[in-house]
This record gives C-alpha cells, sequence and structure tokens, in this order.
C-alpha cells in the first residue's frame, strides 16, 4: 500500500466514523429524557417544610455497584416515608435506557419513579406500587412557580385501592417540590387522608450536571457523560447493524398469466416479476396451480433397462402409462441460479383420460434468500419424468387453467431507520419491569 493510499483509506475510515456519530445522534436526540426531574451530584440537598417541621435530604456520596454509579442519599426513608423501616442510606440511579429512576436496596433495583405513565412497582416485592398522574402541570410551591411539573401516586398494595398514597410532584432541574407523608398505620398510607402532611420545598443547592439546560448532552454522547469519546463509539459499534423494525407477516400472490395447453414441444414460458416488497425472512413458497395432465403412453417391449428386442420395434401389447408433470423454478436473472422447484405429477392413473390437480405445490429452498428483494425469474415447463427406458407411443400433455406464484414471509412495515439504544442493568433486579 502506498502512502497515498493509506491517506485515502485513512479519509474513508474518518469519514465513515463521523457519519456513524452524526446517525447515532440523530436517533438520539429523540430521546426524551427525565433525567432532570431528579437530579443526582453529591452536595445537592432539598429542604422542605410543612409550616412546622423542617425535612432535608442530601446527597452524601457515590457508590460503585457493578459497573454502575450510584447516588447515596442519606437518611431517606426516616425523613420521606417514616413507616418504612428499611436502611437509612438508599442509593439512586438514572436509567437512560429505560427513562426511569432507579433505587437499590439490599442490592435489589427496583423503580422509583417511571416516567411512561404505567404503572411500576415503587419498592420491592411490589409491596407500594406508582404510577404517573400528571404531566405539564404548573405547580405553586410557597409563593414559587414551577412549570412542566410532574405528579406521582404511590399505594401500597395491601391497603386497598381507595387508600391514599404518597405523593410527590418533580420539576425539571430541580428534583421533589413538594411530597405527601400518609399518617395511616398502613405502609401504604391510611385509607383515611387524616393526618397526612404535605412537605413544600422551601430551599435547595443544585450542583450544574450533565444534562441540565446549561450543559445539555453534546452530539453524540451516547452514555450521557456530557464528553463524545470512544465508550459512545464503543456503544455504537456493539449495536451497529441491529434491526429492530417491527415486521409484519404478508402473504403476497403473484399471478402468473401462465395458462393454456402444454406439451412437450411447448417453449419453457417465463418472465421476471417483482413482488413489491423487501422480505425480512421468507417462510414459504408455493405454487398454486390448477389444470389437467394426460399422461404419457410408453411401450416397453424391451427390458427394464431399454434394451431393444431382437425386433427393435414396439410391441402394441406392452404398453404402460407413465405420469408426465408441470415444473416451476425459480432463479435470479444475473447469475442464473437456480434456488426452487416445485412440481405436480399426474396422468397415469387416468390415462387416456387427463387427470385435474388444483393444489399448492411448496418450492424447494436452495436458497431463498435471493427472493428476500422481492426479485426474481420463474419458468414453467411441461414434460415426461426420468424414466429408465421404453418408447413412447403418446407424448404426454398439460393444460394449465392458473398458475401463481405465493411467497409468505415477513416485511418492513415502513422504510425507516431508527437507532435503539440499549444499556445493561447491572444491580440485580428483582421486580423491576420494563
Ligand atoms: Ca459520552
Amino acid at each position: 500500500m502506498n502512502g497515498r493510499t493509506k491517506i485515502r483509506l485513512r479519509k474513508l475510515i474518518y469519514a465513515g466514523t463521523v457519519g456513524l456519530i452524526i446517525a447515532a445522534a440523530i436517533g438520539h436526540a429523540k430521546d426524551e429524557s427525565h433525567q432532570n426531574y431528579f437530579p443526582l451530584a453529591v452536595g445537592n440537598s432539598w429542604t422542605y417544610t410543612d409550616g412546622t417541621e423542617q425535612k432535608t435530604f442530601t446527597i452524601v456520596g457515590v457508590q460503585e455497584i457493578n459497573g454502575q454509579t450510584y447516588y447515596k442519599f442519606d437518611d431517606y426513608f426516616s425523613l420521606c416515608w417514616p413507616q418504612v423501616t428499611w436502611e437509612r442510606e438508599v442509593l439512586f440511579r438514572y436509567d437512560s435506557a429505560s427513562d426511569r429512576v432507579l433505587m437499590c436496596l439490599s442490592r435489589k433495583e427496583v423503580t422509583r419513579y417511571g416516567f411512561s405513565g404505567d404503572l411500576f412497582f415503587a419498592l420491592g416485592d411490589g409491596l407500594i406500587d406508582g404510577h404517573l398522574v400528571q404531566t405539564g402541570v404548573s405547580c405553586n410551591v410557597l409563593h414559587r412557580e414551577f412549570d412542566n411539573c410532574l405528579s406521582f401516586k404511590f399505594v401500597g398494595i395491601d391497603c386497598g385501592p381507595d387508600a391514599y398514597g404518597f405523593g410527590e410532584y418533580l420539576a425539571p432541574n430541580v428534583g421533589i417540590i413538594k411530597f405527601v407523608v400518609p399518617g395511616g398505620p398502613c405502609i401504604g398510607g391510611g385509607p383515611e387522608e387524616g393526618d397526612r402532611a404535605t412537605f413544600q420545598l422551601q430551599s435547595y443547592t443544585i450542583k450544574p450536571f450533565c444534562g441540565d439546560p446549561n450543559h445539555p448532552y453534546p452530539v453524540g454522547d451516547l452514555n450521557h457523560d456530557c464528553r463524545v469519546d470512544m465508550l459512545d463509539l464503543a456503544i455504537l459499534i456493539s449495536h451497529w447493524l441491529e434491526d429492530r423494525r417491527p415486521v409484519s407477516t404478508v402473504t403476497i400472490k403473484l399471478p402468473l398469466g401462465a395458462e393454456g395447453r402444454y406439451d412437450v414441444n411447448s417453449p419453457y414460458w417465463q418472465t421476471d416479476f417483482d413482488l413489491g416488497v423487501t422480505f425480512t425472512e421468507i417462510s414459504h413458497v408455493y405454487m398454486d396451480w390448477s389444470g389437467t395432465i394426460t399422461g404419457e403412453l410408453t411401450n416397453w417391449s424391451g427390458t427394464i433397462t431399454g434394451e431393444l428386442t431382437t425386433s427393435g420395434r414396439p410391441d402394441p401389447g406392452n404398453t404402460t402409462p407413465l405420469d408426465a408433470q408441470f415444473v416451476a423454478k425459480l432463479y435470479e436473472l444475473h447469475p442464473h441460479n437456480y434456488f426452487g422447484w416445485a412440481d405436480v405429477r399426474g396422468g397415469a392413473g387416468t390415462y387416456p383420460g387427463p387427470e385435474p390437480f388444483d393444489l399448492l405445490s411448496e418450492f424447494t429452498d436452495e436458497g431463498w434468500s435471493a427472493l428476500l428483494d422481492g426479485r426474481g425469474s420463474i419458468e414453467i415447463w411441461f414434460g415426461g419424468i426420468a424414466r429408465p427406458g421404453g418408447f413412447t407411443v403418446e407424448y404426454p400433455s398439460g393444460q394449465l387453467d392458473s398458475a401463481t406464484l405465493v411467497v409468505e414471509g415477513t416485511i418492513v412495515p415502513e422504510p425507516a431507520s431508527i437507532f435503539l439504544f440499549e444499556y445493561r442493568n447491572t444491580c440485580s433486579s428483582s421486580r423491576t419491569s420494563y
């Protein structure tokens, strides 16, 4: 390889790499993240009051578990959910793949906030279910207005459907701005709203964080660390050519227009075709055809190997009818490769009368992948079947009344380029449901 070729190759690799990153970024830009509704950074702190009492949450550190970074809240449950008597320090992380805030409890991971609106398990073993109640609402908290708030409701499953649950309101780039602590004896809140207390955000300290409005993710930042580097490229490459587009099962029927009378002197009937779709997989290919076959009459005056009698002439008293056949072959034009064969045989049983047929004949699969583009060629011919010997007394003939090519497979309904990214969840999970 000379120097100029090397330079060209480098340019090509560079252009290709840039192209990949741009393509990934386009796909990624469609992802609407809720990460900033729960800003996670060491030192972030929120103080709430119900008018008489103050509660403060602080993120006091990080912890690595199975390669994931969790943020540690100090004394979380005793402040927020006093009925819950689990450990005092609770770990949180945001999972961009599922767009959820996850909580690690005793090394089990559960969903703390699910942003898609469906029901989720907010706490281990489904003791408390949660769901998103409102989006895009304005919230007034201690005379301050927050836009685009979300509200969640959490209800203990043992408390009955009418139990009042925990309520929480989240604002973008702030976090929890208001929460309701129920006062009933049930873990998810008692059936009476009774002596519940509402705490509102009094003050907060949020460190600038990756992904906040002043520090948006750069184009191509696939792991949301606000840097575009080899890690992002590695993610892209590890998912390269993944295709999760939904597929539809289809049956394409192509009437061939090959009807007519055939005999051994008929030329092959042939046509090129385009089914008009691109398959992702082909499951069956048939000829759906009907007609009649009149068999061949042979004279077996010789031995079974076809040797002649001493006279060398047929013996009219020793004739046998044989089946004849229609054969359909699929092939590619360039190169001229056959990749499927279907036939229908008959005529001997009804000779000299014609034997009718009306059936589906499945093509042999000698490379249906050649048909994935929906294009190919097909030929139909008529003739006798292979036999060891004998003279033909009457040649066979056939009548094709209908002939339709049937292809069953899956197709992509709409041509589209969609990138989906999957991040591995390594905090061993029991009840998270994606
Ligand atoms: Ca990155």
